[in-house]
């Protein structure tokens, strides 16, 4: 398969480690799809609405044929799948599982934003998508994610512990049904 595509999985409510792993599991079963690579899952504090539990994140890299429309699609259809109910923006979720990086393309469509708007700020996106592709070059913001990660402030990356170290190709042993 042609393309690369970053994911980021989160989870704040119910168990969090077992929608991760269903997740993953899906992503995995899909014939168009070929997750490749895994980073650690990290516990994290809430960014946007605070007053609401800690998140699970955690990053994937997988190879695909999908157009990124049909990424979207698919990624929908599994946050349906895994009792994901739409209620206030950056609000609690059983599962979110947004695209940040397809490619090196920058993509402005309707529904969709690619590089993901809110990625280059995001410690609990950043640390762990540095543990699987620190050196990935991100046109859109001239920098590498080590370089954007770099800038994060101590602040926020307090903010993301590391929760249970899994990254990798071994890593996927964790996610088997
Ligand atoms: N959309 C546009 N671009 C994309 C993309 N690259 N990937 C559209 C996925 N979706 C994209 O998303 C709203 C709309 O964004 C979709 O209809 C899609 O067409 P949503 O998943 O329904 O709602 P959301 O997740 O609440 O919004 P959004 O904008 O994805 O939120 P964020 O920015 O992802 O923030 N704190 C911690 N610690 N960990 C987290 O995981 N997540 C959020 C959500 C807030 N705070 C968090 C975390
Ligand atoms: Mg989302």
């Amino acid at each position: 398969m042609t393309n690369d595509c970053y994911l980021a999985l989160g989870s704040n409510i119910g168990d969090r480690e077992y929608y991760l792993r269903q997740a993953v599991c899906k992503l995995r079963q899909h014939k168009s799809l070929d997750p490749v690579r895994l980073s650690s899952i990290y516990e994290t504090e809430p960014v946007g609405v605070t007053g609401q539990p800690a998140f699970l994140n955690m990053v994937l890299h997988l190879k695909t044929e999908l157009t990124p429309g049909k990424v979207l699609e698919t990624t929908q259809s599994i946050e349906q799948g895994l009792d994901r109910v739409r209620h206030e923006r950056w609000g609690p979720r059983t599962i979110d599982l947004d695209i940040l990086l397809y490619n090196d393309e920058n993509i402005k469509m309707n529904e969709l934003y690619i590089p993901h708007p809110r990625m280059h700020e995001r410690a609990f996106v950043l640390i762990p998508l540095n543990e699987i592709a620190a050196a990935q070059y991100v046109s859109n913001y001239k920098q590498t994610i080590q370089e954007l990660t770099d800038q994060l402030s101590g602040r926020e990356k307090e903010g993301v512990r590391l929760w249970r170290k899994c990254s990798g190709r071994g890593g996927f042993g964790l996610f088997e049904n």
